[in-house]
């Protein structure tokens, strides 16, 4: 197999970075170090249950040169997950997101470079702009990078970085550009936790805008699974499209969270839009169906909601910690 021993997992403490912790410990024989600087975003107890003898924590930020030089020595393949990740955060302040996602990867860059050690780059269709509501097209990985925020402006500007690093120094690197992801352990901040939140606490979701806004949701699960076959048997240099073919509205999202929790459907409130707000996002994922033989496994939009909803009413201490529990 391309990737041996143990794989450097950073932002494991994040959405996608844990669930593909627990995805790579449950299908490969792999060891994983997760290193993560624990920011508001990350949670210690995303990586609950898992084996000791198998995964290891650090604590630590991705800026940190000569951290992630010594942990890159220690393994076969670095999966890049850590970023700052929310789109109205970069619109309050966009400092953050320049050092993480441009310095961060820079640092991961320069580690592999010198180590040559196999790197993937975690990266969103969001680079390549948005697309007119009434446009049949979809992104391909040819499309051009036309970023609209600060977020995805810092996304775009790390995959040139990882593209000049495998042109210009033989790095061995793949990128991966994935869609909305939804599931368990997503920040409450992300559109589909903060609405079903607000309503297991007895508010009223808001919608931004007019709710025509287009995502294309894939369960976080399914992007894991092709992170990990792009990790095993993707082709050096290139770039993949995630994506599940999951279009819908905000505002039918909104109106099947509410249904699913048993909720008036016209239970919400329009509020002030989002700043430069994007339109619509979609992808066209056939490289990856095609080359790699992928195939999403959750193709049901509202049966994978309906387990999501479930598991943020189970999990009320994970989204809303007690006092207690910030004390262990
Ligand atoms: P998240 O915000 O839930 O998690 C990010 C994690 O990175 C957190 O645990 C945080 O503590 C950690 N982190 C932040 N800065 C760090 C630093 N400097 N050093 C070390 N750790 C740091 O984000 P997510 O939604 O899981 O997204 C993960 C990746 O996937 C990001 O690169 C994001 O751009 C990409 N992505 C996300 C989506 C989505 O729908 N959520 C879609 C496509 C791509
Ligand atoms: O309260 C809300 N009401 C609302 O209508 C929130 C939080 C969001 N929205 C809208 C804005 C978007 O059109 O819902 C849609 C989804 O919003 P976010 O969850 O903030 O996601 P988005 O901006 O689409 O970006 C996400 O997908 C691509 C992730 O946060 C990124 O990390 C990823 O790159």
């Amino acid at each position: 197999a391309a990737v041996q021993g143990a794989i450097l997992v950073t932002g494991g403490a994040g959405f996608i970075g844990s669930n593909f912790v627990h995805h790579a410990i449950l299908h490969t024989d792999q060891r994983v170090i997760v290193v993560d600087k624990l920011s508001y975003a990350g949670n210690r107890a995303s990586l609950r249950g898992l084996p000791d003898d198998r995964v290891e924590f650090v604590r630590g930020d991705i800026c940190d040169r000569a951290l992630v030089n010594e942990l890159v020595t220690r393994v076969d393949a670095v999966v890049n997950f850590a970023a700052e990740s929310h789109n109205d955060n970069s619109l309050a302040d966009p400092e953050p997101f320049i050092s993480t996602n441009l310095a961060g990867t820079f640092a991961l860059l320069e580690a592999v470079r010198a180590h040559d050690v196999r790197y993937h780059h975690i990266s969103t269709d969001e680079v390549f702009g948005d697309l007119a509501l009434d446009d049949p097209g979809r992104f391909t990985e040819d499309s051009p990078y036309r970023p609209s925020s600060p977020y995805s402006a810092s996304k775009a500007g790390s995959d040139h970085l990882v593209r000049a690093w495998v042109r210009s120094f033989g790095v061995r690197a793949t990128i991966s550009n994935c869609s909305n992801n939804y599931g368990p352990r997503q920040h409450i901040e992300k559109f589909i936790p903060h609405q079903i939140t607000a309503i297991l606490d007895g508010g009223r979701p808001g919608l931004y805008g007019d709710g025509r806004n287009v995502r294309d949701w894939i369960h976080v699960d399914d992007h894991c699974a092709a992170v990990l076959r792009i990790l095993e048997s993707g082709q050096l240099g290139q770039t993949y499209l995630v994506g599940a073919d999951g279009e819908h509205t905000n505002k039918e999202v909104m109106e099947l969270i509410l249904r699913l929790m048993d909720r008036p459907v016209d239970a919400y409130d329009l509020v002030d839009d989002r700043p430069g707000h994007d339109l619509r996002y979609a992808l066209d994922a056939s490289k990856l169906r095609d080359e790699l033989g992928w195939r999403p496994r959750h193709a049901d939009f509202e049966a994978g909601l309906c387990e999501t909803i479930g598991w943020y009413r189970d999990n009320r201490q994970w989204w809303r910690p007690s006092p207690e529990d910030s004390r262990v």
